[in-house]
């Protein structure tokens, strides 16, 4: 009898640890990856005073004072579609802001906590408002949402930073909080992707994430959820530890991620220092906004690229200007991203390369010389060599090198250079330049 019953037990096991196997829709994951480039935002009434959303309370704005500035919120000069503008000039193909960061204020009107936008001067629901304009303009609609809450009561950690205590702190009721307003999220503004974060601090544990992604894809099989939704991501380095851990994506963050074409990966980086607004926040080159893309995409990962816009509803016109010079080199080399697998070169600081059917594409990052010789398999036959969109060019192939001569002065940022070969260029091993 009781052999029976371990054996039955063994059987379960088993089974379970199957079923571990995370549900993920693959062809919205698939879609997801195609696209490469996203926008995301960090917003709320933490812009009225410029520093870091979240971080700032408690430290450089008094908790008192950070939690009344919704009652001053008024973005009246939000509009939806000009966000969603701006994104499509930039050559980004998905939107995810944040609807709830650690400081616990909700961008909707939820019936779960006052603390909302329903509740400031601005009254209007801009969740709802992007996720039309999204619809509008057939761009995929993903929602940041925080799993520690520094101000909610149930949540045992507070500010400064989930450095303090809570006495009313208790999990029982916290967990039925954040289940209860991603359902809103999932239901009624049909998100794609749930982007969690603040899952580090201890009162949230690797049980919970694991029953929390059941339960969002118990709604919803059709959605997104990046790893931060349990206890396995290895800290900024953003990959997931092991496969134990939830998650359909790996997270990396304000870097490029580690070179991987296996599993999928989105490195969260921002155009300036801040994820919030803040006056004057250095900003990056476009030079190094470009280089950050290509580099990622020819890693294997995808851009999620952040804006923070200003108080009164506007991205920064310098922002957008920056994001739009992004885009113009995406018409022109676009090809060359989307749609693309990384590799098969590992990005370093001179070059980065995609692939896609029996396509090759170099991205020459800055490169001055008038020649280049990288490895290339001599079983290989090539069809076709030339600047992408432009002219050909001579090369010659001899011991599993290639010698690609080049135009005399290359003006661009980046020489993009197609290599069109008799073989799908996707199953060649990955290739180390040193
Ligand atoms: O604390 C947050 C930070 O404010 C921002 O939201 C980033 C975005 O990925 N994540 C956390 C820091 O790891």
């Amino acid at each position: 009898m009781m052999k029976t019953i371990s054996i039955l037990a063994l059987l379960f096991l088993t089974l379970f640890s199957v079923a571990q196997d995370f549900t993920t829709n693959q062809k919205l994951l698939n879609e997801f990856q195609d696209m490469k480039f996203g926008m995301f935002v960090h917003w709320g009434p933490v812009s009225l005073k410029g520093t870091e959303i979240g971080w700032s309370r408690g430290r450089e704005v008094p908790n008192e004072e950070y939690d009344n500035l919704f009652k001053k919120f008024n973005p009246t000069q939000f509009n939806a579609d000009e966000w969603i503008k701006t994104l499509k000039d930039a050559g980004m193909k998905y939107f995810v802001i944040t609807t709830r960061h650690h400081d616990g204020f909700s961008i909707w009107p939820t019936k779960y906590s006052e603390y909302n936008i329903s509740q400031t001067p601005f009254k209007r629901d801009v969740l709802m408002e992007m996720k039309k304009a999204c619809d509008k303009y057939g761009i995929m609609f993903g929602t940041y949402y925080s799993i520690c809450d520094w101000k909610h009561p149930d949540y045992p950690l507070g500010s400064p930073g989930g450095s303090t205590k809570k006495e009313t702190g208790n999990m029982k009721k916290f967990v039925p909080f954040i289940k209860g307003q991603t359902k809103e999220l999932i239901e009624k503004y049909d998100t794609k992707i749930l982007w969690f974060d603040g899952e580090w601090e201890e009162p949230w544990t690797h049980e919970m994430g694991l029953g929390f992604y059941d339960y969002l894809k118990g709604l919803n099989e059709n959605i997104l959820i990046n790893n931060r939704v349990d206890k396995g991501r290895k800290g900024m380095e953003g990959i997931t530890i092991s496969n134990e851990f939830a998650g359909d994506f790996a997270t990396p963050e304000q870097r490029v991620g580690t070179y991987n074409i296996d599993a999928p990966w989105e490195s969260c980086i921002t155009i300036c220092k801040q994820w919030a607004w803040k006056p004057n926040d250095e900003m990056k080159s476009l030079e190094e906004c470009l280089f950050t893309l290509v580099k990622t995409v020819g890693g294997g990962g995808n851009l999620l690229f952040n804006v923070g816009p200003m108080p009164d509803g506007r991205i920064e016109p310098r922002q957008v200007e920056r994001l739009k010079e992004m885009g113009n080199w995406l018409k022109n080399n676009g090809e060359a991203i989307y749609g693309t697998k990384g590799g098969p070169y590992k990005p370093n600081d001179w070059l980065a390369s995609t692939r896609k059917g029996n396509t090759i594409y170099l991205h020459l990052l800055n490169y001055k010389k008038n020649k280049v010789q990288i490895p290339f398999p001599d079983n290989v036959k090539i069809e076709s060599c030339k600047i992408l969109k432009g002219k050909k060019l001579e090369f010659k192939k001899y011991e599993e090198m290639i010698q690609i001569e080049l135009p005399k002065k290359q003006k661009e940022l980046i020489t993009v250079i197609e290599i069109r070969m008799d073989t799908n260029a996707e199953y060649l091993q990955t290739i180390h330049l040193n």
